[in-house]
């Protein structure tokens, strides 16, 4: 399949192939998608049964769906079949399916996010966990030499100070999943400088760092706040005589805002053409939340990761 777990290694080692590797020896799970009659999502699907990572239930309008597949050549008899019309209403079935343990993961189709996300918040039929529910985004990019975490691009729109702990501890937890054992977390802002008057998230930044020395957010190093420069480039932090576990050397960069994590997110995958997945921390399970327009080979990833996570 074109696009789809490419041989090409980079920097980072071939994190995501061996990522695949691993979940691929482990039982086969199977998702439910919202509104499936999209032809990236299909492909993934696909390539994931063949990878033995999970099945896909597919929600949705049933002839949309069927011309979809046949447009990108996918083969629906290895899939089930439930048939939904509308948006709001295949979110909530594909919900369904998880909630009656039909499947371990959901997955977003041709949907918007904020009604796949209105729906996985629905206190009586929706999936909450007991905390919040954040975006994370992994790439891997030949200019890094390691996996790069990042949050939240997609869900929390203009985090609190309790809300961006909250991220915090989520992208740490699943870090640890994927196998990093102290992850090292930048808190991203303009400046380095605590600014008070001009930047406020500088004060959030520092305030997350403190209580991350004082043990409260588990087993991480954590400091801000940091400009991205000095999170993920040593010779920048020489430059600025900045010194810092973290600095240079960042796994995980958590973004003041939806705006700056929405825009880290869209340059990786357009100019820098990282390897990326996306998936929703902190529901009842996890949720594989790539964009609309990102590619089949990212929406495979997605699903890697979250079965990884899961
Ligand atoms: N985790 C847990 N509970 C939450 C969260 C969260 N991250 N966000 C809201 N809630 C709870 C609130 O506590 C409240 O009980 C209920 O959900 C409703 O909250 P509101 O009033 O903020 O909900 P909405 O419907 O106005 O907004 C929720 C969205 C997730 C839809 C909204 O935050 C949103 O649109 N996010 C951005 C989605 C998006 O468009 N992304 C684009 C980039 S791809």
């Amino acid at each position: 399949m074109p696009g789809i777990a490419r041989e090409e290694q980079g920097s980072a080692g071939g994190w995501f192939d061996r990522l695949v590797a691993r979940v691929q020896g482990e039982e086969r799970k199977t998702i439910a998608v919202a509104m499936a009659q999209e032809g990236h999502v299909l492909q993934a699907l696909e390539a994931a049964r063949k990878h033995n990572l999970a099945n896909g239930i597919l929600v949705g309008e049933i002839e949309a769906i069927r011309r979809a597949a046949e447009e990108v050549e996918v083969d629906l008899s290895h899939f089930e079949l439930v048939p939904q019309r509308g948006e709001e209403e295949a979110v909530h079935r594909a919900i369904e399916v998880v909630r009656a343990k039909e499947a371990e993961l959901l997955m977003k189709g041709k949907c918007s996010t904020a009604a796949f996300l209105r729906g996985i918040l629905d206190r009586e039929k929706g999936l909450r966990g007991s905390g919040l529910l954040s975006h994370l985004a992994v790439f891997e990019v030949s200019t890094y030499p390691k996996p790069l975490f990042m949050s939240d691009a997609a869900m929390n729109i203009c985090p609190d100070l309790l809300q961006k702990v909250e991220i915090t501890k989520n992208a740490i937890w699943a870090a640890h999943r994927l196998g990093v054992e102290v992850p090292k977390v930048a808190l991203i802002a303009a400046a380095e400088r605590v600014d008070p008057e001009h930047m406020p998230c500088t004060v959030d930044a520092a305030a997350i760092a403190k209580m991350a020395d004082r043990g409260q957010l588990g087993k991480a190093l954590v400091d801000g706040p940091l400009a991205v420069d000095n999170a993920l480039d040593p010779e920048s932090c020489r430059v600025k005589g900045i010194q810092s576990a973290v600095a240079g050397d960042a796994d995980i960069l958590i973004m003041p805002n939806i705006e700056a994590g929405n825009t880290f997110y869209k340059v990786m995958t357009i100019l820098a053409r990282a390897k990326t997945a996306g998936v929703l921390l902190g529901a009842r399970v996890p949720v594989v939340l790539p964009s609309r327009a990102d590619s089949d080979e990212t929406k495979f990833l997605s699903i890697a990761v979250a079965v990884a996570l899961s």
